[in-house]
């Protein structure tokens, strides 16, 4: 039985992407980045050996950007502020006027054109020689960071709506800690846990030094969330998934939000001899008056958890898995693409977390989407890729958003990542994700089908779904 789903007025609709993803480095000057860094040392590690020296060239192409963003029905948009570019010595020193002209032209254009500005003001992307003196693992870098924020409050708080002190921080304490897929590359977790400390510190910085400029707009943080499932009811699986909750899910969403640590996050670490060596009573008292005044929620794919088959190698690092092993549950949908299960219903059960455990607290999808690889196969006679099947997944995932905002869910948007397809740190080009299609080769953009049904839904503010897929 098909339904009209309609969403609440003023709904967000919009998508995301970040500075290091899409600007490409220009000439305006950029200190380099980790994954600059990187690239010169493993290139072999990134796809096709394809770095972020160019990506969409968005810094060149904004302005076209801009009206793609309305062609493809945008009323909102969340990018990134490059510290790198910023700072251009490294990250500290002089502020670059040329970035700030670069800037305030993209916001005010997105502006006048009814696109409300979400900045963000990290998405992996640390300066090069901060990362030298210890990154996120260090006082200092803090401290840089928090001049930073001040400097983009300063300079584009009449233009930003909303702020976000970091996309996803738990990626570079997963990837340049524990798994090998970000700088430092380290498999450390007492160090890892050092960091993450620090990053949730210097999002409580950032959102102090926030309040004193006294703006209309909110901050907030986009952690990328996933419900966690256990195998089944067995004891040992349940408590797996409790365990693989905390280290993923409690371990920035508590602190970040409620302004505390989970107690039993605290002990464990206590017990395996891994918790941070610097942490003050001063930092705890920032954390806990500097909580997040709104919420994004990125969502891909859900955490299935069971209990361990086999014995842990105590020679070995200390990982979070010593507790858990990841569940493959049979019979469930993939995105073979990316490897990431798609369960909509997943979407869901996280904004009823958000909505019972986290006093309901404003929120909005800031990130959901389907990277597919080669999607040239698509691509019909005039040129445009026909991506039903992205347009059914966002379908099936915002019928559940909206059973959420049915059930009292505090949702105000949805973002989906991405917009033009862009490029996606060691994946490159790989897997497609934008509603709008790139040639690498000459820059050309074209709407996809999906752009099409997105402008669409934006302005009927929902969309025709058959019921009977929910469940
Ligand atoms: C999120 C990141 C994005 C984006 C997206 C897609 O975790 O915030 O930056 O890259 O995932 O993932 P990937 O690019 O790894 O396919």
């Amino acid at each position: 039985m098909d339904k009209q789903l309609k969403f609440p007025e003023n709904f967000w609709w919009g998508s995301a992407w970040s500075a290091e993803q899409a600007e490409g480095r220009g000439t305006t000057g950029k200190a380099e980045t980790i994954w600059e860094r990187w690239f010169k040392e493993e290139p072999n590690r990134f796809y096709q050996g394809i770095s972020s020296a160019v990506t969409d060239d968005h810094l060149h192409r904004f302005k076209e950007d801009v009206a793609l963003m309305v062609a493809t029905g945008h009323n909102s948009f969340r990018t990134s502020i490059s510290w790198a570019r910023m700072f251009p010595d490294g990250g500290t020193g002089e502020v670059n006027p040329q970035a700030i002209v670069f800037y305030r032209a993209l916001f005010s254009e997105m502006k006048s054109n009814g696109i409300q500005v979400f900045a963000n003001l990290y998405h992996f992307d640390m300066p090069a020689k901060l990362q030298d003196i210890g990154g996120w693992e260090s006082r200092e870098v803090v401290a840089a960071y928090v001049h930073f924020a001040d400097t983009c409050f300063k300079e584009f708080g009449d233009l930003v709506e909303h702020w976000f002190t970091f996309n996803e921080p738990l990626g570079p304490i997963l990837g340049g800690y524990l798994e090998d897929f970000h700088y430092p590359n380290l498999i450390d977790f007492k160090r890892g846990a050092q960091a993450a400390f620090f990053t949730i510190l210097a999002h409580a910085k950032a959102i102090e030094a926030f309040k004193r400029h006294q703006l209309s707009s909110k901050i907030g943080v986009i952690l990328n969330l996933s419900p966690t499932y256990p195998r089944s009811k067995n004891e040992a699986d349940v408590k797996a998934a409790e365990i693989a909750d905390l280290f993923y899910t409690r371990s920035f969403l508590d602190p970040m939000v409620k302004g505390v640590f989970p107690s039993k996050l605290v002990q464990l670490l206590e017990q395996y001899d891994q918790m941070p060596l610097d942490f003050q009573p001063a930092d705890l008292d920032c954390i806990k008056n500097n909580v997040a005044q709104i919420l994004g929620l990125n969502y891909y794919e859900p955490r299935r958890v069971k209990a361990r088959l086999t014995a842990i190698n105590e020679a070995g690092p200390f990982l979070p898995d010593w507790f858990f092993e990841h569940h493959i549950m049979p019979g469930r949908r993939m995105n073979e693409y990316r490897g990431w299960e798609i369960y909509p219903k997943g979407i869901l059960d996280l904004c009823l977390d958000i909505k019972n455990n986290y006093g309901n607290i404003e929120a909005f999808i800031s990130e959901n989407g389907m990277g597919v690889a080669d999607e040239e196969r698509f691509m019909n006679q005039v040129g445009q890729i026909e991506d039903t099947y992205r347009i059914d997944y966002i379908k099936d995932h915002l019928a559940y958003v909206w059973r959420a905002i049915e059930a009292g869910c505090n949702l105000k948007g949805y973002h989906l990542w991405t917009f033009i397809d862009c490029w996606s740190w060691i994946n490159a080009y790989k897997n497609r994700y934008g509603l709008v299609s790139l040639d690498l080769t000459t820059q050309k953009r074209t709407i996809k089908q999906s752009g099409i049904f997105y402008k669409k839904m934006s302005a009927a503010n929902g969309f025709e779904y058959n019921m009977e897929n929910l469940n």
